[in-house]
């Protein structure tokens, strides 16, 4: 492979995207991008093969404590999966969700449009996607290199040959340890039928949708991607069925919170099957999807479509480093095992991100990647995520940390829960919560306007758990969560000053109560 020596060049963020399309475009053929400084002479302290967010993190944090890295990605821009296929496009195509369910329900009122009938070009929003992405590989790019100080080779594929040597574009690395961070692909569907033209997952879905799908579209699966991408072909005006194997969002903790979740997915139109399995997929003479064939519990179903989405979980990317170095692997799973210290079961080895398995989500790729880069450097650290705060998109944002009220029940004898709505002769028709972005909703619509609850131990006053539907919460989870984790108590809570209005409503809500020796339901 030839280089491109980005070394001697300070490419601006506008230069970075241009550099980057081109690369995209000519699909790895292209020159490796090769940031390597010729003048330290210093051994790598270790390479990072794959720099996703777990990689470049890992990387940034190691060259902060001043050691020696290089990361190596095959694609021509660091950051990795996140804003190329999955977290950027999902919040994407989420906003949309939200935006054309709040157009959908005042159609024809204030300045919303007519959108009785009216069917979104969703073809247009995966080009708009496609086309903006390499903003933000541009601004990872300019980061790592100009601010963050990283060594990197882009846009060419690495090859593990042993525990310290890697080889990328005909050249060959050493390092003292090796961090895997390749990350995990979609899970793919074991039924004919899967590779005709039309079916799609989250990665596929970006890259090759190059014809505007039909009105109805079929989701296989249940859980976040399923549903944050089924609600988005939902809101775009076609008719979406989900094809669930087990449960709806079992992920979900609290069951009032899920309720609530699903009862507005069913009332925007959206047709869930639970305990369905897909039998085939079938093609037209042109090698289209035409039809899914699924079992389910009401007997065999037959679905008319040019259009599936799978979004079944992911498998994480462990063969080539089971192939090259025999890092053992979880057998149910394949992801790669490590210890506390995220150590793989080959000396000198490490793995971070989504490769080591759940929860594939952001922050744990991040920390572990820079648990691993502070293990490397000497310190002495353990990272295993047991718990955390936990989101998803349907059309609202829903957002949770701790218990759900029924798991506190059985681990508690006297739970109090706060929740609003609260439970009221009218339901769930009543003008609250309202805050950001929920507010013409709870003026017409006010089943629409969310719902939360906060689950508390009534003997130690503690906040145990924190459910909110909405918009806008997710912010104050991840620090609520840390709170939480420190034996925050309702008074606590309540003495806070709250931002009113403000999305979750628990510092008022709490200040209520506070006051209360034995603490009651509100
Ligand atoms: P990541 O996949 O980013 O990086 C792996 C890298 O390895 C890639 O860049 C790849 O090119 C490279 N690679 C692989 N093989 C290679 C080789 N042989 N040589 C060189 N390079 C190689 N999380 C969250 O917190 N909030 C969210 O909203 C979402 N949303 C979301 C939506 C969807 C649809 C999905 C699928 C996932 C999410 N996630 C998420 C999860 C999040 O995207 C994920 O946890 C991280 O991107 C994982 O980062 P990693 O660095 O582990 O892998
Ligand atoms: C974010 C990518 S989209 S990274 O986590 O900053 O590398």
């Amino acid at each position: 492979g030839t280089i491109w020596d980005a070394r001697n060049t300070s490419l601006t963020i506008d230069q970075w995207a241009v550099k980057i399309e081109e690369a995209l475009e000519q699909a790895g053929r292209s020159e490796a991008i090769f940031n390597v400084d010729p003048n330290d002479n210093r051994e790598f302290d270790t390479i990072f093969i794959g720099g996703g967010a777990a990689g470049r993190f890992g990387s940034a944090y190691l060259r902060a404590m001043g050691g020696r890295q290089l990361v190596i990605d095959r694609w021509p821009f660091l950051g990795g999966s996140c804003p190329h296929n999955a977290c950027v496009p999902h919040h994407v195509f989420s906003e949309c969700a939200a935006e054309l369910m709040l157009a959908r329900t005042f159609s024809g009122r204030f300045w919303f449009p007519k959108m009785d009938g009216v069917t979104v070009n969703m073809k247009e929003i995966v080009d708009l996607f496609r086309r903006g992405r390499t903003g933000p590989h541009a601004v990872m790019n300019y980061q790592s290199k100009e601010q963050l100080d990283i060594e990197f080779v882009l846009n060419a594929p690495a090859r593990i040959i042993d525990a310290h040597t890697v080889e990328v574009a005909g050249r060959r690395f050493k390092a003292r340890t090796l961090v895997l961070g390749l990350g995990a692909r979609p899970q793919r569907l074991a039924v004919p039928g899967v590779d005709l033209k039309g079916v799609y997952d989250y990665t596929s879905f970006v890259e090759t949708l190059d014809y505007e799908p039909g009105n109805t579209a079929v989701v296989v699966g249940g859980s976040k991607t399923a549903v944050e991408y089924g609600c988005f072909f939902n809101a775009t005006g076609r008719r979406t069925v989900m094809l669930v194997r087990s449960q709806l969002l079992k992920l979900i903790p609290d069951a009032d919170t899920r309720t609530y979740v699903i009862d507005r997915m069913r009332d925007q139109g959206i047709e869930i099957i639970e305990g369905a399995e897909v039998v085939r997929i079938e093609g037209d003479s042109r090698g289209r999807v035409a039809k899914l064939v699924a079992k389910t519990p009401n007997g065999p179903l037959e679905i008319k479509t040019d259009f599936v989405f799978l979004g079944l979980g992911e498998t994480p990317n462990s063969e080539a480093a089971v192939e090259a170095l025999g890092v053992k692997t979880d057998p149910k799973t394949g992801a790669v095992l490590v210890d506390d210290s995220l150590r793989t079961s080959v000396p000198n080895v490490y793995a971070v991100g989504d490769l080591i398995g759940a929860p594939m989500e952001m922050f744990k790729a991040r920390k572990s990647g820079t648990y691993a880069a502070r293990a490397i450097m000497g310190q002495a650290i353990s990272y295993r995520p047991t718990d955390w705060p936990d989101f998803l998109h349907t059309h609202y944002e829903v957002t949770w940390l701790g218990l759900g009220e029924d798991e506190a029940r059985k681990r508690y004898r006297n739970v109090v829960v706060i929740r609003m709505p609260p439970h009221n002769p009218n339901g769930l028709d009543i003008g609250l919560p309202a805050s950001d972005r929920v507010m013409l909703y709870a003026m017409a619509k006010p089943r629409m306007s969310g719902f939360q609850k906060l689950v508390i131990d009534g003997d130690s006053r503690r906040i145990v758990g924190a459910h909110h539907v909405g918009y806008g919460a997710r912010d104050a989870f991840q620090y609520l969560y840390v709170l939480v984790k420190q034996g925050l108590t309702i008074d606590q809570l309540g003495d806070m000053d709250e931002l009113f209005l403000n999305p979750t409503h628990f510092i008022q809500l709490s200040r209520l109560r506070a006051g209360q020796k034995e603490l009651r339901d509100l």
